[in-house]
């Protein structure tokens, strides 16, 4: 599998109830080096675009709404298999189905409002740090 890049989001739930660096000790601890950090607010159209995928889900115009209410920080993180094992570490995407130990277990508060973002693919890990990142803020 070799070494990967990948995506994380703490969402905005996260970041104003200042587990920001709860999480961030998490992933390193984790074992996931960090290659680039920002803190941004999005906009409801970039929230939209980020998960165009799920455009047609009943729960996109409030996820939309939320990922967009405050800011939050996305984050590449690098490490052998980084893309699955960052799924893994994170959990289940509700917090109740999230397994002990995880970063929603541990910091979600609901399914939606689920405190961090994964890719899920290597394809989708590309695209999203690029959505975010490009030239020297990415190391
Ligand atoms: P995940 O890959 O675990 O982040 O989950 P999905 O890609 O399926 O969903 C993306 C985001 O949509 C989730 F993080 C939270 C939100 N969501 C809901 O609010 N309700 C749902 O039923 C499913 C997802």
């Amino acid at each position: 599998m070799g070494i990967q890049r990948t995506l994380a989001i703490i969402k905005p739930d996260a970041v104003a109830g200042g587990k920001t660096g709860k999480i961030l000790a998490h992933l390193e601890a984790a074992g996931f080096r960090l290659r680039a950090m920002s803190m941004t607010h999005l906009s409801e159209r970039e929230a939209g675009e980020f998960y165009a995928v799920h455009r047609d889900r009943p729960f996109y115009s409030s996820l939309v709404a939320f990922m967009s209410s405050g800011p939050c920080i996305p984050v590449v993180l690098e490490g052998e298999g980084a893309v699955e094992r960052l799924r893994e570490v994170i959990g289940a995407t509700d917090p109740l189905e999230a397994a002990p130990g995880t970063v929603r277990r541990l910091f979600a508060e609901s399914k939606e409002r689920n405190a961090i973002h994964a890719s899920d693919s290597e394809e989708n890990a590309r695209k999203e740090v690029e959505f975010f990142f490009r030239g020297r803020d990415l190391l």
